[in-house]
């Protein structure tokens, strides 16, 4: 069998790798000549644990090749980014770019996969665009929307070992897909139609999203009323039916911080925990922002000199390199403009160099500064000795004090 992946970015390359590793001859099609030139050279161009090693064993075995066209195949997965447009709204451009790729290339008993975080009905639109230019393929394509669900840094189990929702436009290609994932998928396969399965990736991240917003919400509370929140979610969740997740400056990444848009945008009136939830995990960075600015105020006021600011953290979660729509480097980029008076240092251990920042070691940042801002919960900044002579502002709880 031969499948075509559409983008080949933090899922659609680790999907193709692993269909490749279970014997799936693999087309990986990416409209970046680079990441074509890097996944023919067996060079992974993104950070996974266990992936380089992955890569090169299914290149060399000529299980999986790149190329910037689709080639003829069985299969189509189009995992391509959906990001939205500045009102918030969803942007499938890429999808139907892949999609309208592919068209030609079609035929009678194919399977065609959308595998991208997609609004809903989004599955039923691309149907409507295939048959519009083929009518020759109606009722003869087997049409299915499967999202995934992987965590980075985690992709190589989680592919394998999640289960998996699978919506089809139809019997038939509920069956057709859920043959094609269970080659290697060893998690549960659920059948369902392709608007449920929309749904239920964007309720997944929203509601993670909301319950993120939660624990904002009472970090914003606990700092007025003068409590620990860690201490008092900790205790909170000592109730057998309580489990609140951790504050933090922020939501970041591209999925938990952007799919809630996809159903405020299309059910504004019926939506509006999301639509709070999303306002709350956004409004925690600004906080963030003016808890700076202020502390820098109070120690220039105290010393009579400007201080040393140290920015712990730019990615957007716990030790990963992943910079994408992470507050942090929101904060951190604030922080520069508005604190000019302040010398600041700007640590991120997993990652090397950066066109915009320039990187201090942590250990050394840490040492040098009046105010430490910690922004990101990286296993390396949990070893630094507490030194209260020094403001430290811990918007992620890595002293919970
Ligand atoms: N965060 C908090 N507090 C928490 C947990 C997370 O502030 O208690 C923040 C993180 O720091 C980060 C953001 O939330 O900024 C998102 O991180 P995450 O670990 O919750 O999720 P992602 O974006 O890495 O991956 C999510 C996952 N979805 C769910 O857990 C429902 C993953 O399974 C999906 O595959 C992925 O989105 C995706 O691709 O959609």
């Amino acid at each position: 069998m031969r499948a075509c992946f559409m983008g080949l970015g933090y899922i659609g390359l680790p999907t193709a790798i692993i269909a490749a590793k279970h014997g799936i001859e693999i087309i990986g099609v990416d409209i970046n000549p680079k990441v074509v030139e890097m996944t023919n050279q067996g060079k992974l161009h993104i950070i996974e644990p266990g992936m380089p090693e992955l890569l090169q064993e299914v290149v060399s075995n000529g299980q999986l090749k790149a190329s910037t066209k689709p080639e003829n195949s069985d299969a189509y997965f189009m995992v391509v980014p959906t990001p939205f447009k500045g009102n918030h709204e969803p942007d499938t451009s890429y999808v139907e770019a892949a999609t309208r790729a592919v068209i030609p290339l079609l035929k009678e008993g194919d399977l065609y996969v959308i595998e991208s975080t997609s609004p809903v009905g989004t599955t039923d639109k691309m149907a409507e665009l295939i048959f519009d230019l083929r009518p020759d393929l109606k009722d003869k394509l087997y049409i299915a929307y499967c999202p995934e669900r992987v965590l980075p840094g985690n992709v190589i189990y989680e592919l394998v070992h999640n289960d998996r929702v699978v919506g089809g436009m139809n019997e038939a290609s509920t069956d057709k897909a859920i043959e094609f994932y269970s080659k290697f998928v060893q998690g549960t396969l659920h059948r369902t139609n392709c608007k449920t399965a929309e749904m239920c990736k964007l309720t997944e991240n929203s509601s993670r999203d909301v319950q993120i917003a939660f624990a904002n919400e009472l970090s914003l509370i606990c700092d007025k009323a003068g409590i620990n929140v860690w201490e008092l979610i900790k205790l909170a969740n000592k109730h057998p039916r309580v489990n609140i997740l951790q504050p933090g400056c922020g939501v970041g990444g591209h999925c938990i911080a952007v799919d809630p848009y996809f159903i405020t945008a299309d059910f504004p009136m019926e939506s509006k925990i999301i639509a709070t939830a999303r306002e709350i995990n956004n409004y925690k960075a600004f906080w963030c922002v003016e808890k700076v600015e202020n502390a820098m105020l109070k120690f220039e006021l105290a010393h009579h000199r400007k201080p040393t600011i140290a920015m712990m953290g730019l990615a957007f979660k716990p030790d990963i390199d992943d910079l994408r729509e992470a507050p942090a480097k929101y904060i951190t980029t604030k922080v520069m403009q508005s604190c000019n008076n302040a010398d600041i240092l700007i640590v991120e251990p997993n990652v090397k160099e950066h066109n915009v920042f320039k990187l201090t070691d942590y250990q050394e940042a840490y040492a040098k500064a009046d105010i430490v801002v910690l922004l990101v919960a990286h296993t390396p900044f949990k070893s630094l000795p507490y030194d209260n002579k020094k403001v430290i502002l811990d918007f992620c709880g890595i002293y919970k004090k």
